[in-house]
């Protein structure tokens, strides 16, 4: 699979559409054809891309014709995705020099729409190595959910809610 690929596609299909000239629609669509023209690059290539990305982080739609980022966008788009039970525990993986302010706000979404969190410790040990020594918050989704906080799953099995108070996060 194409690293390169996947990178552009993900800043096109969830931060920057602009810069290649696509439009997303209110739910995040765009026509595969326009990315095929904009990427330069061939159906069967792209395919290979959503097929095997190792996070599954693109779909296309039943025809086959449009195509979306699953999460992880900046500009504003509504996926329609349905609340859900979240399992016991979540993780969120970060590093260290974030700590302070996350116990003072607790997670905030930052640039994304909600705040992204893992159903496993070793996905959250990833995400926070993009950052750098990765440190892995554990929270308490059930506790959250009685209390009546809102969460997401996404296609691709990613975690989201809008904000995650810190007297819900189990200290490091
Ligand atoms: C931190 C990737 C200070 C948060 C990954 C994180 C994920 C705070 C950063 C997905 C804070 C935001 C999302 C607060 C949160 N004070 N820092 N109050 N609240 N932070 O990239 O979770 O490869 O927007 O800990 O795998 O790192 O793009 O979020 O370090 O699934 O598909 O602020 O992005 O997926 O960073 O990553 P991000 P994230 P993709």
């Amino acid at each position: 699979m194409d690293i390169r690929l996947s990178k552009r596609l993900s800043k096109a299909l969830r931060h920057d559409p602009d810069h290649l000239g696509l439009t997303l629609d209110a739910a995040g669509w765009t026509d595969v054809s326009a990315v095929l023209a904009a990427l330069r690059v061939d159906r069967e290539t792209l395919d290979v891309v959503v097929a095997e990305n190792n996070k599954q982080r693109f779909t296309y739609d039943e025809t086959g014709t449009r195509i979306r980022a699953n999460q992880g966008h900046s500009v504003p788009v509504d996926l329609g995705l349905l609340p859900a039970t979240p399992p016991h525990v979540l993780y969120h993986g970060t590093v260290a020099a974030a700590l302070p302010s996350i116990k003072a706000d607790g997670l905030r979404p930052m640039n994304r729409h909600h705040v992204h969190l893992s159903a496993t410790r070793e996905t959250a040990v990833a995400v926070g190595a993009r950052r750098g020594k990765p440190l892995v918050l554990v929270i308490d989704a059930a506790g959250m959910a009685a209390d009546g906080h809102v969460f997401y799953v996404s296609a691709n099995g990613v975690w989201l809610t809008d904000h995650v108070p810190a007297v819900y996060l189990e200290e490091p």
